[in-house]
């Protein structure tokens, strides 16, 4: 494990390569316990680089084996080795060279998961960020491009198996207990784009015709048996190749894809060039094991990884600065599929649900950063919400001004202009600027300034003369390292809606640029004046979240209503909604923690249920209309001096208000959105099981009693029914004969599938109140919970932190206390994985003060711990700032 050096990384820094490197050709001998890695690597001086300067290679753990120049030993006096560096001096001016360098490594012992490791038996990768130099002293950095030949040797009955990117050269027996595989990757690629899997796996196959008709062999690789589960997986990448060709005009560029799901994994999955490596609860899915919601996110990563074939691979960062150009990108990509494939407007609400509850809260605490930083002391840590999430909403704001087809016109050339290059942000920029002929340099700040833009805008119509004003403020919140802002270029879809519901179509505008329907907000504040509007409008602004800012705007009740009504932006009728349903839930916890009875107004739940009641609008719609605003969110609404306790307890009494005014509505909901026939997890019969669940949360709180969850529970005939009825069940009931019943058929039910028990995990450590720290600490003791698994310490551990508000947030400090225990004892084996679980105390400052102080001393205690990795020393280190 690499520990804290408390060495600063900064962007000012950055030079090329003194060393270009031009092949890498690398064997493995595998063995569980001491791997053998041969690297031949050649490599030429860049032109102008000072003769006498050495080559320094990184390496992380290792120890060098063998060194030979141009096939012969190198003598001890013309290099350094240390674990973390290989100094090589002496080299030639000009002319190419080759080093050879042996090392020998420990897959097995390797439980960060970061460069060569075992996964149930199979040899497995992951190099992304710097994982790469764990395997071998390499020049690790993701602007060193080159083409890779790879050959695995290994035990033949063990490794029937064996893989790396690219195409396959061949391969066969060996000798008499040993087989081989080669493989050649054309495409120049960085060293964290490499990957190698070898063992025993099952494989599904298909093949993909190309939109210049080259058939690409498909192949999907699980453990045996469970080839039947990735099915929906394979059936995601065919649409996904096809999406990219018809939306982007990518075709794919080698004759195999791969995929291999394994058990261990740090993250989601990782685009390894040709060959995608993926956590298996992304690849895994039968309607028996796996939610709608499981199916979606398996859709959507496939999407993902694949399109960064391109937007990442293709084209990659110059540096680990530029990580949103290849991450927000592709998020950005990915949105759009999954939008094409499902609800357009339900998927932006999904969306923009996740970035508020994610990426607003890390924009507005101590871990805040832009999506471009400029320095970072361990870069694992920067793959956070707000590069890929906030990265994503940049780049469809570049979407939003530019419109769709000078959009396209950018990307287009971003493709033609830099393909096999490693690139910047300013670069990405540049393309569509030149493909549109706009300047975008006030919108690049979006990039460098950290912090959620706060927009404060009001109206005023003058009848006399048909004129109305809309005046909008900007502010962006100091943030670490940022004291002062400049204003941003902030693109506000917007619609004037008239009282019949139409939309006004104003005869001129004056105060500022407008195009389409996009109103171009660039100064601090700015009021833009429209004509020849015959009645006052309702203003609906930053129209499907057009951009990714705080809106205050003082709107009336019956203009909430009207666009909640009316709005032909269905993101907006679900944004009004909302905006009704927030002071009340404000309200409520305040009215809670004074210990007051807590009332609804009944305007609020009046145009909720008619919302609920409208068959009109599509299940899904309606589903996230019903879903109220998080305790996460209501927490950040209050703002700060938050009790999760009072926040909890009036959530509750607005849902119990909502349950009695609306009984008759769920239970004809419940009744009419029951999917007949056989399981699809296509999103309208999803979208109509998520309505029927929403309407039994309901439901459970008119009629308080178990009794209709329990009924569900014994009905369901698919996961996402039998976990719904669970949870509720197990959530709101945790103490009823009928909650400890299902818990324990479920148990029962699938024990033996590990990714099914972490849901049993997640529902049990996410059941509010007092008693949850004891729950999950006597789950951990069960045996089917192993803590060297991620998956299965994030549905425990994880789920507990980031998604228990009343039981993690004790105000004796208990949970804070368990969870710096817990960082303490991962840390050592997987600082990754310790250092994002610790990212779920990241506002503790907004916590009453007892909790605060609580937090405060949890953190004080990692901190001051003895070796502790750099991943949670930055992290507890700048929480604590
Ligand atoms: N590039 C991957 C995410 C990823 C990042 C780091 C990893 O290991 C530390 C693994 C995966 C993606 O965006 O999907
Ligand atoms: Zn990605």
């Amino acid at each position: 494990m690499r520990t804290d050096t408390g060495q600063i990384v900064h962007l000012a820094d950055y030079r090329p390569t003194d060393f270009v490197l031009e092949r890498v050709d690398l064997t493995f001998e595998l063995d569980p316990t001491n791997t053998k890695i041969e690297a031949r690597l050649i490599f030429h001086r860049r032109e102008g680089v000072d003769a006498s300067l050495p080559l320094v290679l990184d390496g992380d753990e290792l120890k060098l084996s063998g060194l030979l120049f141009d096939q012969k030993e190198m003598s001890a006096s013309q290099y350094d080795a240390t674990p973390e560096s290989l100094t090589i001096r002496d080299l030639p001016a000009e002319s190419p060279f080759e080093l050879t360098i042996t090392t020998y490594i420990n897959p097995e012992a390797n439980t960060q998961l970061m460069g060569l490791y075992r996964t149930n038996g199979v040899y497995c990768t992951q190099c992304e960020a710097e994982g790469f130099r764990r395997i071998t002293y390499f020049p690790d950095r993701p602007d060193v491009l080159a083409p890779y030949t790879i050959t695995i040797i290994g035990d033949k009955a063990a490794n029937p198996v064996m893989l790396s990117n690219g195409n396959f050269l061949g391969g066969a027996g060996y000798d008499e207990g040993r087989s081989f595989a080669a493989w050649f990757d054309p495409h120049p690629k960085p060293a964290y784009l490499f990957a190698l899997v070898a063992g025993d796996l099952g494989v599904i196959e298909d093949t993909f015709e190309t939109m210049s008709g080259r058939e690409v062999a498909l192949k999907i690789y699980v453990e045996h048996g469970k080839e039947p589960r990735a099915a929906y997986a394979m059936d995601a990448l065919k649409r996904s190749m096809k999406w990219d060709e018809e939306h982007f005009g990518r075709e794919y560029d080698l004759n195999i894809f791969q995929i291999v799901a394994v058990s261990d994994f740090n993250m989601g999955a990782m685009e390894n060039k040709g060959l995608n490596v993926f956590n298996d609860k992304y690849v895994l899915a039968d309607p028996e094991t796996a939610t709608d919601q499981d199916y979606a996110n398996i859709e959507r990563i496939i999407a993902h990884e694949y399109f960064h074939n391109w937007t990442g691979n293709r084209i990659t960062c110059r540096d680990w600065f530029q990580l949103c150009l290849k991450e927000g990108l592709t998020v950005y990509r990915d949105q759009e599929f999954s939008s094409d494939m499902r609800s357009r407007p339900v998927k932006r609400i999904a969306d923009v649900r996740h970035l508020k509850s994610d990426q607003f809260p890390e924009d507005g605490g101590p871990l805040a950063h832009p999506p471009r930083p400029d320095s970072y002391r361990e870069i694992n840590n920067f793959y956070t919400m707000t590069i890929y999430e906030k990265g994503a909403e940049i780049t469809g704001m570049i979407a939003t001004i530019l419109g769709r087809d000078n959009f396209r016109k950018g990307m287009d050339l971003y493709f033609e202009r830099h393909d096999g290059q490693a690139v910047t942000v300013e670069d990405y920029v540049k393309c569509f600027e030149d493909a549109s002929g706009r300047d975008l340099s006030q919108f690049f700040r979006w990039y460098v300034q950290a912090g959620t833009p706060l927009v404060s805008a009001s109206g005023a119509y003058d009848a006399a003369a048909g004129t109305f004003t809309l005046s909008l403020e900007q502010t962006t919140p100091a943030t670490p390292g940022q004291p002062n802002k400049e204003p941003l270029h902030i693109p506000l879809s917007f619609a004037l809606i008239l009282d019949n519901g139409s939309i006004a179509e104003p005869t001129s505008v004056t105060g500022g640029e407008i195009t389409g329907d996009v109103l171009h907000l660039t100064e601090r504040s700015q009021s833009f004046t429209f004509s020849g509007v015959s009645s006052r409008p309702v203003v609906s602004l930053n129209r499907s979240f057009s951009a990714p800012v705080n809106l205050v705007f003082e709107q009336s009740l019956e203009d909430l209503v009207h666009i909640a009504r009316h709005d032909s932006d269905l993101f907006s009728r679900w944004q009004a909604l909302t905006d009704l349903a927030m002071p009340n839930l404000a309200q409520a916890a305040r009215d809670a923690r004074d210990g007051k009875d807590v009332t609804c107004d009944p305007a609020f739940v009046a145009a909720l249920l008619e919302c609920a009641g409208d068959a009109s609008l599509e299940p899904a719609f309606r589903a996230q209309a019903l879903n109220l605003p998080s305790e996460a969110d209501i927490a950040r609404a209050l703002g700060g001096n938050n009790d999760p306790d009072a926040i909890h307890a009036g959530r509750k009494a607005v849902h119990e208000a909502i349950a009695k005014a609306g009984e008759e509505v769920f239970v004809r909901l419940y009744n009419e959105m029951k999917v007949e026939g056989a399981y699809s997890p296509k999103a309208g019969d999803a979208g109509k099981r998520s309505l029927r669940g929403v309407a039994l949360s309901y439901l459970m709180y008119a009629e308080n009693s178990p009794q209709r969850a329990a009924e569900a529970f014994a009905a369901a005939d698919n996961m996402t029914d039998l976990a719904q009825s669970l949870t509720l069940l197990a959530h709101r009931f945790p103490d009823a004969s009928e909650a400890t019943a299902a818990l324990a058929s479920f148990l029962t039910r699938f024990d033996g599938n590990p990714l099914v028990i972490d849901k049993w995990f997640s529902i049990q450590a996410t059941i509010p109140g007092v008693d949850a720290l004891e729950r999950v600490k006597a789950l951990m003791e069960n045996p089917r919970f192993n803590p060297g698994n991620p998956n299965r310490v994030r549905s425990l551990v994880g789920t507990f932190a980031f998604g228990n508000p009343t039981g993690f947030n004790r105000v004796d400090g208990k949970g804070y206390d368990f969870l710096a225990d817990q960082i303490l004892a991962i840390d050592p084996k997987n600082p990754q994985l310790a250092a994002r679980i610790l990212t779920s105390m990241r506002s503790w400052r907004s916590l009453e003060p007892v909790r605060a102080e609580q937090a405060r001393l949890a953190l004080s205690k990692i901190a001051k711990a003895a070796g502790l990795s750099t991943d949670v020393s930055d992290i507890v280190g700048r929480m604590l700032k």
